[in-house]
């Protein structure tokens, strides 16, 4: 398997200044035929000219409509080669490919009623031969043709130009996109598809004809995906001043799908679970993961579309941009400082974890053996927040003009990191050279504050340090340009901040909060005037990607929670604080004598008489710490004390709680209509969250109460979520109650894949002993199919990473237990599908984190798994690295 390197990119030796394809679809074969209009790139030496090409046979090849003999060029087994005597050709090819055989989903494959493509990231070699890399950008034309009765829908890129009827019940499309755009974004699909149509009028008057593709059977469930749309479009031209540049734009869901969506210009293709929902099957997560996913595609027009990367180290220039857009969107949406905490709440728990394994990489790697191995949290997530750092260090108005430059600047190119931080720079005038640092280093940086106070000075001093651990790519890393928002809390509310060179009077008014630039390994912040040692409130909204270590009493903590104006340092403090009894917990050890610390209940106490604060919020401050989050901050991981210790502290929470959870229950669960918004949204998350806790050891009353939730629930938010806090209670009636509950729901659901997806998550992550005999059994299940990748997330998925209980039993020999049933299942996935493979190793790389017991085990299970003769590139470089 070979290493790719970005200091070895070369511009290609070649253009395609047009290229026309014509696809002819038949039952168990697919020709295509490519006319490429070539030009030599008069930058690059020799005129050697390499086609990608994979899985193709090679039925005819012309150049300037003169056949090539077999010796004029050279057929490997992932290129093809040859030397053009001209600088400016028409290279023709056709070839036969099998899409009903290709169960990788990457290239043209078949799911259920369609045909579709997936050609992100070097999917279109699967298709015909190309220069496939994202910096050699064409002009577009396809021809698709089928057979009308199995393919009554024909599309792709662009607008429609032409289409009509064939011999042998047969018809055909021809499209056109007139914007240049790399390989990676063309689409095809041909199908059996409803749809559902509406339109968009755009800012200068344009009319943009808007169309869901879905089966018939699923009409019913696209409105929120275009309603969702709709408010994209609008959102981006009011903050980005972008408008959408076709005449269509069209989403078209499909059921067997390796990610969420794909952005391809004017077919979006997306997993069905990310665009239909309807009220009773789709959950309030699933409504707002539609709403994100659309958004989060159709911005793609322009951060990534228009605007694309010059080679795939450059992936988190549309990606991380793209995720920050969307995000934003989403805050606009519905509130601000929840989306912030959902956001930082996925970084630190699952990117953390990823800046501190064996497959960390900068946003922008410097190498990689397999690209789909790098859609990574690391490039999405981390790349948002460091796009979130420019954003907030620019402020709301220069950063607007930093992007409009940048668009403007590179409208039609494909560009890399340093192009957008150059415009933002300019723009500014800011110096970003240190900034850089957050492109080209791995690593969650460690920001460790001390402070003093000197009342006779009336001088508050914070000493911040940063340090980064080693990564596989660097050992030593230079400090990074660290914003660090804070603010400082007093007996009476927050102090004024005034640092040493400045004076009072030129400050604004309302001056209690600062961004202090942290640049140094160690820096000091000396502040005056104040009149009382303050609790510092730190990193407010999460201002940078680090982990923070200061040494907060309980006390202080208790004081943020009651006395800081900003929600996200409010929610933090209660995290920590229940951090703090969770570790309490795991210091007291399995058998040993627990006890909560008073203070979580009375913050709670508190909390649950504020009438003002934002429900969806007093929810996420009731969910106590995920057990990645926990584990992140362990030296050595040992899984099942964590899950026991967190077990713990919830069960004493719930009972210290017990009145006001069950009062609170009550209040929210007088019957409303349903309704997605946030409000609504906010109202069930708080009450489903109570559930749970009062399910921790019910009543029989409380279990009533939770069986008719389930049974007269009219959306799925309720239903799910009384379903789940019986299967997740380790009580043994609510566990007999969850087994009848779970055989009805079953027959209830059995015709809507996503609710039995649903439904397999569920069980798979159920705590009870016996999960891998339970797992083993939803394998064999009539409804779970091994090649749809939905189906697989939810069970292998479910099981590995949201079972610790049962996924770190280590089982009597290495051939038992969790690990070894996770290695099986790669291996046998690894043959059909090995970007899902690969993704599913994610828990046993993380082997050297963890106790010897579970350590030991882990690896000699990716010992196994290297000794595969047939092992895929992907699960290759995953498996190779984590050995390293
Ligand atoms: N840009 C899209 C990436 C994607 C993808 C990558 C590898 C394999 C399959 C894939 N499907 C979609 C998704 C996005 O970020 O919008
Ligand atoms: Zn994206």
């Amino acid at each position: 398997v070979q290493t790719v390197y970005l200091n070895d990119y070369q511009q290609p030796a070649y253009w395609i200044d047009k290229t026309e394809l014509e696809v002819d679809i038949y039952s168990g074969e697919t020709f295509v035929r490519s006319r490429l209009t070539m030009r030599k790139n008069s930058s690059i030496e020799g005129a050697q000219l390499d086609l990608h090409g994979e899985g193709l046979e090679l039925l005819e090849i012309a150049i300037d409509g003169e056949p090539l003999s077999e010796e004029r060029y050279v057929q490997g087994p992932s290129v093809l080669s040859l030397t053009p005597e001209t600088e400016k050709f028409v290279l023709e090819t056709k070839v036969r490919i099998e899409p009903e055989q290709n169960t990788s989903l990457e290239g043209l494959y078949r799911s259920r009623t369609m045909y579709c493509t997936q050609c992100e990231a070097e999917g279109f070699r699967k298709i015909t031969y190309y220069l496939d890399r994202p910096d050699v950008m064409s002009d577009f034309t396809t021809r698709v043709s089928a057979d009308k009765s199995r393919c009554p829908v024909l599309l792709s890129n662009g607008n429609l130009v032409e289409a009509g009827s064939l011999d042998n019940g047969r018809h055909f499309a021809t499209w056109h996109d007139p914007h240049k755009k790399p390989a990676y974004l063309f689409a095809l699909v041909a199908g059996d598809l409803a749809k559902v149509e509406d339109s968009f009028t755009t800012c200068s008057g344009k009319q943009v004809a808007l169309e869901i593709f879905v089966e018939e059977k699923d009409l019913g469930k696209c409105d929120h995906a275009m309603q969702s749309l709709k408010k994209s479009m609008q959102w981006d031209e009011q903050t980005y001043g972008r408008e959408y540049d076709l005449d269509i734009f069209m989403i078209v869901a499909v059921d067997d799908f390796n990610m969420g969506a794909m952005e391809n210009k004017g077919l979006n293709i997306f997993n069905t679970s990310c665009v239909l929902a309807s009220p009773t099957t789709t959950t309030d997560a699933g409504f707002q993961r539609v709403e994100g996913v659309v958004a989060h595609e159709y911005f793609h027009n322009w951060s990534g579309n228009r605007v694309t990367c010059r080679d795939w180290f450059q992936l988190s220039l549309k990606e991380g941009f793209t995720v920050y857009r969307d995000s934003e969107f989403s805050a606009d949406m519905g509130s601000r400082t929840v989306k912030r905490v959902e956001d930082v709440s996925l970084l630190r728990t699952h990117q953390f974890a990823e800046d501190a394994g064996p497959m960390a990489h900068p946003i922008r790697p410097s190498s990689y053996m397999e690209i789909s191995n790098f859609y990574t949290l690391t490039i999405y997530e981390k790349g948002a927040e460091v796009v979130r750092m420019i954003a907030n260090l620019l402020g709301p108005e220069l950063f607007r003009k930093g992007t409009d430059l940048y668009f403007e600047r590179h409208d039609g190119q494909a560009v890399t990191t340093e192009d957008f931080v150059r415009a933002m720079a300019d723009v500014s005038g800011r110096d970003f050279s240190q900034f850089d640092n957050w492109y080209n280093q791995a690593g969650t940086p460690e920001l460790t504050i001390v402070d003093a106070y000197d009342e006779n000075a009336r001088e508050y001093t914070l000493t911040v340090s940063q340090y980064t651990p080693a990564t596989p790519e660097c050992a030593v890393k230079k400090p990074f340009h660290i914003p660090l928002r804070m603010g400082l809390i007093g007996e009476a509310g927050e102090l004024a901040l005034t640092l040493a060179d400045e004076i009072a009077e030129d400050l604004p008014e309302d001056n209690t909060d600062r961004v202090l630039e942290v640049t140094q390994t160690t820096q000091s912040f000396v502040f005056h005037n104040v009149p009382e040692k303050p609790v510092p409130s730190l990193l407010r909204n999460f201002s940078a990607p680090v982990k923070l270590k200061y040494d907060y009493s309980r006390d202080d903590l208790c004081a943020i929670v009651m006395r800081d104006s900003n929600g996200f340092t409010r929610y933090e403090a209660v995290q920590s604080l229940c951090m703090a009894a969770i570790n309490d917990a795991m210091a007291a050890g399995e058998g040993g004598r627990f006890v909560l610390d008073e203070r979580l209940p009375r913050v709670y106490r508190s909390l649950f008489a504020q009438a003002e604060l934002d429900q969806a919020m007093f929810a996420y401050m009731l969910t106590l710490p995920a057990e990645g989050y926990i584990a992140e901050q362990q030296s050595e991981i040992d899984p099942q004390a964590i899950y026991q210790a967190r077990s713990k502290v919830k069960s004493a929470l719930a009972q210290a709680l017990a009145g006001e959870l069950e009062q609170t229950y009550r209040a929210l669960s007088v019957d409303v209509e349903y309704s997605a918004d946030a409000e609504s949204i906010a109202r069930r998350s708080l009450k489903n969250v109570c559930l749970s806790y009062l399910m921790d050891q019910p009543s029989d009353a409380t279990l009533e109460l939770c069986k008719t939730q389930f049974e007269t629930a009219t959306n799925m938010t309720d239903e799910i979520a009384a379903l789940t806090a019986m299967v997740m209670s380790e009580n043994a009636k609510a566990q007999a109650a969850a087994a009848v509950a779970l055989s009805d729901f079953y027959v209830k659901w059995r015709d809507e894949a996503l609710v039995v997806n649903q439904w397999f998550a569920l069980q798979a992550r159920n705590p009870a002993a016996g999960g891998l005999k339970r797992v083993n059994d939803l394998l064999q299940h009539e409804a779970y199919d091994s090649s749809n990748p939905n189906k697989i997330r939810a069970v292998i998925g479910g099981f590995c990473g949201g079972n610790t209980p049962n996924f770190h039993s280590l089982g009597e020999t290495p051939e038992q237990g969790g690990y070894a049933f996770l290695a099986q299942q790669i291996q046998q996935l690894d043959a059909k599908n090995p970007q899902i493979a690969a993704r599913l190793l994610t828990p046993l790389t993380r082997w050297r984190r963890y106790a010897p017991a579970y350590s030991q085990a882990m690896r000699s299970q990716l010992e196994a798994l290297l000794e595969m003769p047939s092992l895929s590139p992907d699960c290759y470089e995953v498996v190779s690295k984590s050995l390293a």
